[in-house]
């Protein structure tokens, strides 16, 4: 057993020097952060999600390429790409593809991160901004992941849910996102958003996230603080996801 770790350990090694030869690999990151806080930011971050587990299959015929291009060209802050596969049927390649179409927008890698590996994996794709589901996270582990992230010029998003979970954001953190979505039943509110914008310490830029369905609801949150609105599924569930956005943004 203690040897098969050992194997796994050294191939992690190896992939990860074989990782940092891309010759992007020490680029600067594009940063979401700063996009965000402009003056007259759209705050919109798109996201290219085809599939998900609460809403089943969503957009399976869309290119990834034309989407995040179309995203991009209509003001959107920021790109949010699925890599997760088996809930979400994203993947690295598209990944990949969103950051060569657009090598300017930030983009976040959008998975379940639980391993230093998978942020070396991230910046290598081409990722500018990783995620940490608090959810999913220690305290510990939470800290060990946000500090490797900023080693590698990546910015951290951390998401919560509750008031509890704020007690794993950390220095390293740059952006704090409520998800608005409960991942145990997938009941959607905005006003948990607005709840918690009032115990987020100022110096992180405040997002929200998931279900987010009109400029209404962008204008209310706008009103207690947040700066980012992460939307998915209103633009990916229509026939030109990028006309969809752009409608958010005049
Ligand atoms: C987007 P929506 O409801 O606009 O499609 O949501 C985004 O917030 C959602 O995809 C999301 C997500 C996540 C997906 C938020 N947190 C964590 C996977 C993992």
């Amino acid at each position: 057993e203690a040897k098969k770790e050992e194997v796994a350990h050294q191939k992690q090694v190896v992939d990860i020097e074989v990782l940092q030869d891309i010759p992007d690999f020490f680029r600067d990151c594009n940063s979401l952060k700063e996009n965000l806080l402009k003056a007259g930011s759209s705050g919109i971050i798109a996201e290219f999600k085809q599939r998900s587990p609460s809403k089943g299959d969503i957009n399976l015929s869309a290119r990834v390429e034309d989407v995040t291009k179309a995203y991009a060209d209509a003001g959107a802050a920021g790109l949010s790409v699925l890599t997760e596969k088996n809930f979400f049927g994203g993947s690295q390649a598209n990944l990949i593809k969103a950051r060569e179409i657009n090598p300017d927008i930030p983009i976040l890698r959008k998975d379940f991160m639980i391993d230093p590996y998978q942020l070396v994996e991230a910046k290598a794709y081409g990722a500018d901004v990783i995620l940490l589901i608090a959810a999913c996270l220690s305290k510990e582990l939470a800290l060990e992941l946000a500090e490797d992230a900023k080693e590698l010029g990546l910015e951290v998003l951390m998401e919560i849910h509750n008031a509890e979970e704020l007690e794993i954001v950390n220095d390293f953190v740059d952006m704090v996102g409520v998800n608005n979505r409960n991942l145990k039943t997938f009941d959607v509110s905005v006003e948990t958003s607005v709840e918690l914008s009032k115990l987020i310490p100022e110096k992180f830029v405040k997002i929200s996230e998931s279900g987010l369905a009109g400029v209404k609801e962008i204008h209310y949150l706008r009103e207690h603080g947040f700066k980012g609105f992460l939307i998915g599924e209103t633009f990916m569930k229509t026939q030109d996801p990028g006309k969809a956005c752009k409608k958010f943004i005049q």
